[in-house]
């Protein structure tokens, strides 16, 4: 049996060595000490140091059914006996992806009948672009390749993920292709002012079309958005932004795709975000929950009208990974998919991310550094302010989300900071005494923040 080292020290040390970590500051990394998570159940991960924390970001928003369980195990090793590999290109299938694509089509939002593996969000989300940009050639239209997404978007890592979403330091680094081009985000808390929600769900959809007016439809592609901004720091839309966005699209003949990689799979106690909504996608990307993270799968939904071009038009589109429709990554999908069933996750989402919203507006609501609390489902957002009836934050130097993020990992808690806004996004599995926990160790991180805010 392969027995991978467990002396800590040395893990970090070679670690220290030889690994060269994702999305890290390398200097501090370097001059710090490295965390390592050696084991996970349910909701909870322990370090090399025997703590023991509470994963209220289940990963990186990823394990949606929890960290142990068993018939995910077994679909992989079932799988990986009989057919541990074998790819979909050359005119290709396996049992694996097969099944999953008919199951996958089955829960999707009307439409989207056809399923693109890979391995990543952002091979989702690249793929999307791709298969936009080409759409539009089959339609005799070329010059439609302009992408347009909104601020403080997140649609992965490689250099088109970098340029499509809404993040400006990312954009400093590489992400700067030419034929991209970001609008307003309907971040309520932050910008609507004396704005209704429905006024200011128009005015940032409208901030969509009047780009439109100033480059014409004729060069743009496609629209891209999370249902619920994730990374962005949990950006919930008034309920009128989407159907209006949704209205734009249609009116300019530009396709929609929602980015479905954090909000698919049950987070919002519901299948898919745009189940939520009511969008009806042209093109819809997911990951991350679709295996609870166990091993690395993609899944973008082609809807029929571009598959049908595709379809009917022919000619080989050139494009295509290693591992698309890997049949281990399809085989846990399925089991996967069985356990949201079986266990009701969906609803689970629906059930526990009210009770959590109601624990944390009950103990924080009124707590001189919280402005606002705000969820849907198991993804919840909690904004700390220097002024909270102006929802005004802390200048950025300050890093209060960062010192509340350390305080939280101190009393064993996973909380994600995004600026200073708190996200909390558990595993659907959470129980209740969990969801009490996580209230009691995010109020203790709020008020020891608060109490070294206080003293400047
Ligand atoms: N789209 C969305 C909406 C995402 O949230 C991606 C695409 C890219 O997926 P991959 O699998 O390529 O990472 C994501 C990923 C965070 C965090 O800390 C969020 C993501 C990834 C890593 C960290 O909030 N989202």
């Amino acid at each position: 049996m392969l027995d991978i080292p467990n002396d800590i020290d040395h893990l970090r040390a070679v670690d220290n060595a030889h690994h060269f970590h994702p999305f890290t500051d390398h200097k501090s990394l370097h001059e710090g000490r490295v965390r390592v998570i050696t084991r996970a159940e349910g909701v909870w991960i322990w370090d090399g140091d025997g703590h023991r924390m509470l994963d209220g970001m289940a990963g990186l928003w990823c394990v949606n059914a929890g960290y142990s369980q068993p018939s995910l195990v077994e679909a992989a090793a079932r799988q990986m006996a009989t057919l541990p590999y074998y790819n979909c290109f050359f005119n290709s299938t396996t049992p694996a992806v097969a099944a999953l694509s008919e199951r996958l089509a089955r829960i999707s939002p009307a439409g989207l009948n056809h399923v693109f593996y890979a391995s990543s969000g952002s091979e989702a989300v690249d793929s999307a672009l791709r298969i936009a940009r080409q759409f539009w050639k089959l339609q005799g239209k070329p010059e439609k390749r302009i992408i347009v997404s909104r601020e403080y978007g997140y649609h992965g890592s490689t250099i088109a993920g970098a340029s499509v979403g809404g993040m400006k330091d990312m954009h400093k680094q590489a992400g700067d292709l030419p034929d991209f081009h970001q609008v307003m985000t309907p971040y309520t808390w932050r910008d609507a002012g004396d704005l209704s929600p429905e006024e200011f769900g128009l005015k940032a959809a409208l901030s969509l079309e009047t780009y439109i007016q100033q480059v014409g439809a004729d060069k743009i592609a496609a629209f891209i958005g999370e249902p619920i901004q994730g990374a962005g720091g949990v950006i919930i839309p008034p309920d009128n932004y989407w159907p209006e966005i949704q209205r734009i699209c249609r009116e300019n003949d530009i396709l929609l795709i929602a980015d479905e990689v954090i909000c698919g799979y049950g987070r919002l106690g519901s299948m898919f975000g745009s189940d939520v909504y009511g969008i009806q996608p042209d093109l819809m990307t997911t990951a991350k929950g679709i295996t609870s993270g166990y091993v690395p799968l993609s899944a973008l939904f082609v809807g029929d009208r571009v598959a049908e071009t595709f379809i009917e038009q022919g000619g080989e589109f050139y494009h295509g990974f290693t591992y698309s429709g890997h049949p281990v990554a399809c085989a846990v999908a399925l089991a996967n998919l069985d356990v949201i069933d079986s266990q009701n996750l969906v609803g689970a989402a629906e059930r526990q991310g009210a009770k959590l919203l109601d624990g944390l507006r009950a103990s924080l609501g009124d707590h001189p550094l919280v402005s606002e609390i705000r969820g849907k489902g198991l993804m919840i957002a909690m904004e700390l302010a220097e002024d909270r009836a102006g929802h005004k934050a802390y200048p950025s130097a300050r890093k209060v989300g960062l010192t509340c993020r350390n305080f939280a990992t101190d009393e064993g808690l996973v909380m994600r900071a995004c600026r200073d806004t708190m996200v909390l996004a558990p595993p659907l599995v959470i129980s209740d005494e969990e969801v009490s926990l996580v209230v009691e160790r995010a109020t203790r991180a709020v008020d020891r923040t608060w109490a070294e805010v206080k003293a400047g």
